[in-house]
């Protein structure tokens, strides 16, 4: 019970020093559609290829949205699983395996269930085996109420690419089952079509490979163009069934794409030598949230990561979540204090970013005295260690959220 009091008390300090959200219950009652791009990366935003823009659909819906431009993926070998954790638990994945995989019978204080109580219908659309990444299974622990996996899709030679269905026969088939959800609904929807190894047939493809040295590369672009092309006709299909302007849309990548292998054509292609600070800022992933009607939109440069999600979409929603335990903040709060630990024990502060035990400066990219970066260290690897106890003790089993106290009988029960 010990150490559940401290995580408690650490995690309620986190909370209650920030100020409260100017978007505090601007989605009230509305439906939140999250796409997870899969291994979108943010430095492919605004590029262009031969005069193409990669990415010309979100370039223009980040005109029109709030832009976190430094937020990062903080997933480990769990991949898109990771991710998925992360966002729906505001908790750090393990260093080693998959959550997923290894604690699903875990008890934990998932999005879905707790929005669940306040209504709303959850479900998650991926065209992939139920299975993989045992998510049929961990779905039902998050508390999600509908999995439509490979099975309610129409999968057939014409409509795969690399890992299965394409994304635009993807959204196009979701729409039956997403147009029968009972409103307002939580739903995600995991892109697949931007798949390592990012092999596009040549007729699909509508801008030129890069030219470097690696092929996986070179084909990235024209699969990151097709889903941004997928996620464009998913826009106008939820238009066509009225449901976009009862929608908050929120977009982002679920982890890298183009690993440190490709470096050198990496290197080239961004104009910078890759050193651990540069690597740091390629775990940089899009972050967009659009709320169709809303103007005072804008880009946001502070860091923030995967792990804000779940306070930030709750406090939208208007859902009090003062006695949660949870490693991430509201990101629409003015906090003064952003920091963003990735699972390597990297980390991003305002003024410091750590990476392979050298401290930089954040804004100029130069390395400065290690000593600055030595309490925010102790810090990071306190919120990992924190998080890694409450899945390996399954801490959740016997903490009573709404009294927020140890209840050792709820275990009993
Ligand atoms: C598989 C898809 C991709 O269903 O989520 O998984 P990944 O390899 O990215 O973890
Ligand atoms: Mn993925």
């Amino acid at each position: 019970g010990s150490e559940m009091n401290d995580i408690e008390e650490y995690t309620n300090k986190e909370i209650k020093s920030k100020q409260s959200s100017k978007l505090e219950g601007i989605a009230k009652g509305k439906n939140v559609i999250y796409i997870s791009a899969e291994s979108l990366q943010s430095f492919v935003i605004d590029k262009k290829v031969n005069g193409k823009e990669i990415t010309p659909f979100l370039n223009d819906l980040i005109d029109d949205s709030y832009y976190f431009e430094n937020f990062y993926h903080q997933t480990e070998q769990g991949k898109t699983s990771d991710s998925e954790f992360i966002v729906e638990n505001s908790m750090y994945p393990l260093s080693r395996g998959a959550v997923f995989f290894t604690h699903s019978q875990n008890e934990f204080n998932a999005v879905p269930e707790i929005i669940g109580k306040y209504g709303y219908t959850s479900a998650v659309f991926h065209a992939n085996n139920g299975s993989f990444w045992n998510r049929n299974v961990m779905y039902d622990t998050l508390g999600y109420d509908h999995f439509f996996d490979e099975q309610y899709y129409d999968v057939n030679k014409e409509n795969s690419i690399g890992w299965g269905l394409n994304d635009k026969a993807f959204f196009k088939q979701s729409m039956k089952y997403l147009n029968n959800l009972k409103e307002p609904y939580y739903a995600k929807f995991i892109t697949l079509t931007n798949h390592f190894p990012f092999e596009l047939p040549e007729e699909k493809q509508n801008i030129d490979k890069l030219e470097t040295n690696s092929k996986t590369l070179n084909q990235y672009v024209t699969t990151v163009r097709y889903m941004d092309e997928s996620i464009k006709k998913f826009f106008q299909h939820l238009k066509d069934s009225g449901q976009y302007k009862d929608s908050v849309i929120v977009i982002y990548g679920d982890h890298y794409g183009i690993s440190q292998y490709h470096d050198a054509a990496t290197s080239k292609f961004i104009g910078k030598e890759i050193r651990p600070f540069e690597h740091t800022q390629l775990q940089r992933v899009p972050f967009i949230v659009h709320i169709p009607g809303h103007e005072d939109d804008r880009v946001i440069s502070k860091p923030a990561g995967q792990i804000d999600m779940k306070p930030t979409i709750l406090n939208m929603l208007g859902i009090e979540n003062q006695k949660d335990i949870q490693f991430g903040t509201d990101l629409f709060t003015n906090d003064q204090d952003p920091f963003v630990v990735l699972r390597d024990g990297s980390f991003i502060s305002e003024n410091y970013l750590y990476a392979k035990n050298v401290c930089y400066d954040r804004e100029t990219g130069e390395e400065v005295e290690s000593k600055k970066c030595e309490p925010l260290k102790k810090k990071a690897q306190k919120e990992l260690d924190y998080s890694d106890s409450i899945i390996y003790g399954d801490l959740f089993r016997f903490y009573d959220f709404k009294n927020k106290q140890m209840d050792l009988n709820k275990a009993e029960k």
